[in-house]
């Protein structure tokens, strides 16, 4: 038989806090090394679930392995995503707390796939019954579709979600799943129009394109992928470990199960199609030297058909801007360079309006018909942090938004930390910790934060441009230890800024910002000629997210960076009000590569997401602590006053095994409900002996059992 040393040997401990040098990075990593090569991808740290992924289907999730984890302790069996979904679950359904899980980890780290996990866990581990099996389909199809329209394949991660999504799943009393609500935050709609080399567009595009000959004949689409300008820039139409045919048949499966009507369907195969042709639309300059459509170009009549606007008012709009003076309306023709400029800025309203009221479509089927009392699971799985060659406006929200999270990780956890200590009435020591708060001022606060800087210029009448936004930047927050210019003199690494960029120092690395765009995807403008051809559709998507309301309003919409931030906060107030488990994902290799452990991919990963922190504030005091119950349960056998039966006081019990194992306060302390255990040694001669007692009894049942029954 294995001894339990040569099995820590072998595969690590299940729990970051049982390493015996916690302050060690070396250490944390070996562990995480000897727990991947094992095909161990879970680890603790507490009650944290690390998690690497593992590039390959490993059979740890069939509904077997889900029995198992179902209403078992937390630490009972190997680490898991099932047992932190289960925790939740039973917390949430016994005793009425609101839960959430955050998923936090960088691109292609495991995010989107752990909460599908968590998702199918729920559905399967909670009460079947008639109309909670239709809610439990529904939040289940709703994934393929979300993803068809809102994952892309970049060059981190084949299917990388291009969206944040926030879901609510309700349960009622009973824990059984009555309804959900799906919160969707800042979709990269700058992919309609461009993608960089190896990447595509969203899938939705190329699935649509795989359609049965009928479908595809009726929509105008008679080309492949590579014909279409809006598909083909990243010279990716095809990608090997994606089928688009029967993705696209599993979306129109989803839809249908969800309640969509064939018609509604068919409103968004129609936009698709009408945002792949609009990208063929090309235009050539009349001997003004302004817009007009060029012959081989698209034809505007077919685009027309699709979006079901009058095709006079579409050609107005894609080659005129109104102009508003005096309370008079002038249409004013467009160069060349304006006419692409409003195509693309048409395209892309078009599809993230689409996507908005596809999310607004899918809550509706999922709203909770009855009126009982809800309790809540969120699931947050948001796109993780990035660092691309080029980082734009989406980089810097997308980066904000990890920062925000990695703030509220950092608060909650700490807290969590201290109030377990209080209530237990044992004493806490102080800790030090980086606090991030400093970035997401940087960046949010008012007046002074960079949004609030870049809505200054966007708002300002005049000459604005990114250089004029950079050079405001620099002068408010030119001095701020986290913004770093090719001015900036006291920083090493300046010379490898250029100066139409700006440096960020994120709590995960420093990240280069191009400040191209800027401006004028804060802006998000699009012309009111546009929006006039598209509220006058009559395809029942367009019509109800182009209202004609919003040309009366002389309103100007939010920035789209005061909107994410306004978003954000209102995400973290909803998170703040739950109780949180976490999922940290890490990216084993940049190649996508199954059992590759890329040392230095993963230490800058456990690095940024401050796992090492996170031990530390977990190990603050001690390594181990467990209700006395469960402690006792376990270890009982080692104490002849405790074993069989301890029929006392379970403090008691626990004390008098401790005592008897020669165990003293310097090794252990004892709370109001649980028993803290200062140094994993101590943990592991306790599962020695363990072992050892096993073992003995079974030699001794084997040979001479009549004696002992
Ligand atoms: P992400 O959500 O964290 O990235 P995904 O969850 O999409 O990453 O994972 C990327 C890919 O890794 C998946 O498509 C799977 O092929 C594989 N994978 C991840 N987790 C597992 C697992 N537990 N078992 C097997 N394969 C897995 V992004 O959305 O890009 O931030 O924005
Ligand atoms: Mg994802």
């Amino acid at each position: 038989m294995e001894s339990a040393l040569s099995v820590r040997d072998k595969i690590g401990v299940e729990d970051f806090v049982l390493l015996e040098d916690f302050r060690s990075e070396e250490a944390f990593m070996e562990n995480l090394r000897k727990r991947f090569k094992e095909k161990l991808i879970y680890t603790y740290i507490g009650s944290v679930l690390v998690s690497v992924n593992p590039y390959r289907q490993l059979n740890i999730y069939g509904t077997e392995t889900m029995e198992q984890y179902r209403g078992v302790d937390f630490y009972e069996l190997p680490p898991h995503i099932f047992a932190i979904s289960d925790t939740a679950y039973r917390a949430m359904r016994d005793e009425g707390r609101d839960q959430c899980v955050l998923i936090s980890g960088e691109s292609g780290a495991g995010k989107t796939e752990a909460s599908k996990k968590i998702l199918h866990y729920l559905a399967q581990c909670s009460s079947h019954k008639g109309e909670v099996d239709r809610v439990k389909d529904r939040l289940l199809q709703s994934n393929p579709v979300l993803e068809a329209f809102g994952n892309a394949k970049t060059n981190r991660n084949d299917n990388s979600s291009r969206f944040g999504k926030y879901m609510d799943i309700q349960f009622d009393f009973k824990g059984a799943p009555n309804g959900g609500h799906i919160k969707n935050y800042l979709l990269e709609k700058s992919r309609v129009i461009y993608q960089q080399k190896g990447e595509r567009n969203f899938h939705v595009f190329y699935q649509l394109l795989q359609a049965d000959a009928s479908l595809l004949s009726e929509l105008g689409l008679n080309g492949k992928a590579s014909d279409y300008h809006y598909l083909s820039q990243g010279d990716c139409t095809e990608v090997h470990s994606i089928n688009d045919r029967t993705d696209f048949l599993q979306v129109q499966k989803a839809l249908q199960v969800i309640g969509f009507l064939p018609e509604e369907a068919k409103a968004l195969w129609s936009i698709i199609a009408g945002i792949i042709l609009l990208g063929n639309v090309r235009f050539d300059a009349n001997p003004e030297g302004l817009a007009k459509f060029s012959e081989s170009g698209e034809s505007i009549a077919t685009i027309a058909k699709l979006f079901q606007c009058p095709q006079d008012k579409l050609e107005t709009a894609l080659t005129n801007r109104l102009i508003e003076a005096r309370q008079e309306k002038m249409l004013s023709p467009l160069t060349v360079e304006q006419a692409y400029y409003g195509r693309d800025a048409s395209a892309k309203a078009v599809y993230e309006r689409m996507f908005y009221w596809l999310v607004r479509r899918l809550n509706s089927s999922l709203e909770n018909k009855s009126k009982s009392r809800v309790t809540l699971m969120g699931l947050l799985d948001i796109y993780g942090f990035e660092i691309f060659e080029k980082n734009s406006f989406e980089q810097f929200c997308i980066n904000y938004c990890n920062e925000k999270l990695q703030q509220l990780f950092i608060e909650l956890t700490l807290k969590s930390e201290q109030e377990e200590y209080l209530n237990e009435g044992i004493k806490w020591e102080p800790i030090e910790y980086f606090n991030n708060k400093i970035i997401c001022d940087l960046v949010e606060e008012k007046h002074r934060g960079i949004i609030a800087v870049l809505d200054e210029e966007c708002l300002r009448p005049g000459d604005v441009s990114d250089e004029t936004f950079l050079a405001k930047l620099t002068a408010v927050v030119g001095t701020h230890a986290h913004f770093i210019t090719h001015e900036t003199s006291d920083y090493e690494g300046r010379k490898t800024i250029q100066r139409n960029e700006f440096r960020l120092r994120h709590y995960a690395g420093d990240v280069t910002y191009q400040i191209e765009g800027f401006v004028d995807k804060n802006n998000d403008l699009l012309y009111r000629s546009s929006k006039e051809a598209f509220s006058s559709s009559s395809n029942l998507v367009l019509s109800e997210v182009f209202p004609q309301s919003e040309l009366a309003s002389q309103k100007r919409p939010p920035t789209a960076g005061t909107q994410f931030k306004n978003s954000l906060s209102e995400l973290m107030e909803i998170l703040m009000s739950k109780e949180p488990s976490y999922v940290r994902c890490i990216k084993p290799n940049d190649n996508k590569q199954s059992g590759t452990f890329d040392e230095k991919v993963v230490r800058h990963q456990v690095k940024y997401l401050g796992l090492m922190e996170n031990l530390r504030v977990r190990r603050a005091g001690f390594c181990y602590r467990r209700v006395f119950e469960v402690f006792l349960q376990r270890y009982k056998p080692l104490c002849p006053a405790t074993w069989p039966i301890w029929d006392g006081e379970l403090s008691k019990g626990v004390d008098t095994l401790m005592t008897h194992l020669k165990l003293t306060s310097t090794d252990y302390s004892l709370g109001h409900t649980k028993v803290f255990i200062r140094f994993p040694k101590t943990l592991f001669k306790l599962e020695d002996l363990l072992e050892k007692k096993k073992h003995d009894i079974v030699t001794i049942i084997s040979c001479n059992w009549r004696k002992y029954i």
